[in-house]
């Protein structure tokens, strides 16, 4: 476990209590491992810090209330990066008492203050908020749950593999050849020739169903067998219905992508959206930033104060990309 040590006064100030022979020591004990909670407004976020052992909070309060400690897309980092100013603070509060998270959240602030000592960022320095995704390190993880290891997908192939080319590797992308068909469903059909006695490879062309974007090998894309996908399309609602496993024009149970005998095709252009669920850690990271006890003179100045963390899941949309 990682201290930071306030020793002493970094900055004398004129007034200090120094003078008089006290060396305050103050054991500062936020690092990586402290868990943050936050709670936002429409223009404000407060991230904070409650320890019962001795009783106190850190908080970092900003002007931006769209924090949400996740991030939209396929990137796997995003670093915020907030100076400190007269909005932006950073507070410190040692306390008589135990508090809670309504604490910061109520929208009725409690009337009962037990600050027993506060210090609060001076003017200059900032706060880096970098938010990253949890991927798991081991081989047989499966990061988009596909049914495929993130290994087989090619994730750790140099760059990561992108079978359809759409900007998601196969590793993070539901739909791996692009023709609306999930990676999941096309690996979960029964009563179809094997690849390599694991995947269904239907015009037996050696390229997995889940990887090819011509199921029956007829020469129209999977994503064009789709005939009812315009349907219900208004000037309201212009997105397609993207399921070509619905389109049975024969009737004979097997859907035209994968049926050769059915002839027709509508022109697709657009494409399944990700829905991933992720989980998320934000690190909270002050940089030399200046710390004044509101009582006193006493200013303190660090280079870097890591407030701690907090965890996030949610559910994250990526949408394919096609040139
Ligand atoms: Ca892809
Ligand atoms: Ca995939
Ligand atoms: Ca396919
Ligand atoms: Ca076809």
């Amino acid at each position: 476990m990682k201290k930071v040590f306030w020793l002493g006064i970094v900055l004398v100030g004129l007034f200090s209590s120094c003078d008089d022979g006290d060396l305050i020591v103050t054991n500062f004990d936020f690092d990586e491992e402290t868990n943050l909670q936050f709670c936002s407004t429409e223009t404000e976020t407060v991230i904070f810090a409650i320890e019962t052992d001795p009783n106190e909070t850190i908080f970092f309060k900003f002007n931006d209330g769209t924090f949400t400690g996740s991030f939209e897309g396929i990137a796997l980092e995003n670093t915020l990066t907030y100076p400190i100013n007269e909005t932006n603070q950073i507070i410190y509060r040692s306390l008589s008492g135990p508090i809670s998270a309504n604490y910061f959240c109520n929208t009725i602030p409690p009337t009962q203050s037990n600050v027993q000592e506060e210090y609060i960022s001076t003017n200059g320095g900032n706060v880096k908020i970098i938010t990253t995704v949890n991927l798991s390190g081991d081989e047989n993880a499966d990061s988009d749950s596909d049914g495929v290891s993130d290994t087989l997908e090619g994730r750790y192939e140099t760059p990561p593999r992108d079978t359809d080319g759409d900007g998601i590797p196969d590793y993070l992308d539901k739909d791996d050849d692009n023709d609306n068909v999930l990676t999941q469903v096309e690996n979960n059909l029964s009563n179809q020739p094997m690849f390599e006695n694991t995947y269904p490879d239907t015009d037996e062309d050696g390229i997995p169903n889940y990887l090819d974007d011509d199921d029956d090998g007829d020469e129209i894309l999977t994503r064009n067998e789709d005939l009812n996908a315009a349907d219900n399309v208004t000037p309201e609602n212009p997105d397609f219905d993207l399921n070509p496993s619905d389109d049975d024009t024969n009737q004979n149970g097997i859907a035209n992508y994968l049926d050769l005998l059915d002839i027709g095709s509508l022109e697709v252009n657009q494409f399944k959206a990700n829905e991933l669920s992720r989980s998320f850690t934000t690190l909270v990271i002050a940089e030399n930033i200046s710390l004044k006890n509101t009582s006193s003179a006493e200013v303190i100045t660090l280079e870097t104060l890591i407030l701690g963390r907090l965890q996030t899941t949610k559910t994250v949309v990526v949408e394919p990309e096609i040139e």
